[in-house]
């Protein structure tokens, strides 16, 4: 399966990392954290550094009970950094809602809006369809992010997500958007228990029925800190495993902060499904560099 995005095509026979940059002063995780351009930008090229095949900008929290910023606000956020991302030969995405936003950086060259409301704004879906190669990431979000803890009530929670990511898939290709630039998420956290969550992870399956490839983004969220009783700075190891379980379920793209680890345990994971690894002997501390084996350590 591939994803069509606007300067490539991302071959996604093997789990790709979205890499999250965040130009927020107060995102759940690392709001604040990367306060000046020249650090946001110095992230985007550690990320990248450690193999991140997307990299993800956002200038909107989208933390339970956060306020959206103005267009305005969101657009200086985020312009400067995917300016300067853009040169380092990744595909870069987008996570904004905001039509005002999608224009300027599909404009300035963006591969992928990723939009945590699918596309539902007034005027969203007309801006990507007028970028006819840009790829698009539609998620699952019951209410806005404001009212978001309210909303987490459910029948079956995975048919549910499963009905309002069909009725997206097929509104935008309506709206003139190829399927092969879609990909399709569940939206973990997003007015959704800890119970959601899980069953979304564990019927993961039932998602992949549509066809088109699922993103999926554990990284740091609450449900990890419900499992482990560990605060969001430490859970690194929970967000690592989450992203391998949603892999091991069809999931095609893990978005997360922790792009190094991830990537890490992805290259392991594959290696023992394929019982190969994709590169080898290379490597300064491969067997094959010294002549001695692996037993020999
Ligand atoms: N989660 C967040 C933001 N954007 N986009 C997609 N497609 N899927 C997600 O699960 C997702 C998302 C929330 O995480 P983060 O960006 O770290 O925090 P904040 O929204 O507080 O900036």
């Amino acid at each position: 399966m591939h994803w069509q995005i606007s300067r490539f095509t991302i071959d996604l026979s093997r789990p790709r990392v979205m890499g999250i940059v965040n130009a927020t002063p107060d995102s759940f995780f690392d709001g604040g954290r990367h306060a000046s351009v020249a650090a946001m930008v110095a992230q985007c090229e550690a990320q990248v550094a450690a193999g991140a095949d997307i990299l993800d900008i956002g200038g909107e929290s989208t933390r339970p009970g956060a306020h959206s910023p103005s267009a305005a606000e969101e657009l200086a956020r985020v312009l400067p950094i995917v300016r300067a991302a853009l040169g380092l030969g990744v595909p870069v995405s987008v996570d904004t809602s905001e039509p005002l936003v999608m224009r300027a950086v599909l404009d300035l060259g963006a591969d992928i809006i990723n939009d945590v409301r699918a596309l539902r704004r007034p005027g969203a879906l007309a801006c990507v369809a007028a970028h006819p190669r840009a790829g698009v990431c539609l998620m699952h979000m019951k209410g806005e992010p404001d009212t978001m803890s309210t909303s987490a009530s459910y029948d079956d929670v995975v048919a549910e997500v499963a009905a309002f990511l069909g009725a997206r898939l097929a509104a935008v290709q309506e709206g003139g958007v190829a399927p092969e630039r879609v990909v399709l998420d569940p939206g973990i956290g997003f007015a959704k228990s800890a119970e959601h969550n899980l069953a979304l992870l564990a019927r993961q399956g039932e998602l992949l029925a549509m066809g088109r490839p699922i993103l999926v983004g554990w990284s740091r969220k609450g449900t990890l800190g419900r499992i482990t009783g560990r605060p969001v700075g430490e859970r690194l190891a929970a967000s690592v495993a989450a992203a391998l379980a949603a892999v091991a379920r069809g999931a095609a793209v893990v978005r997360v902060h922790d792009v190094a680890a991830t990537v890490d345990a992805l290259k392991v994971w594959r290696a023992a499904q394929l019982g190969a690894a994709d590169e080898l002997g290379t490597r300064p501390d491969s067997g094959a560099a010294d002549g001695k084996s692996e037993q020999e350590r």
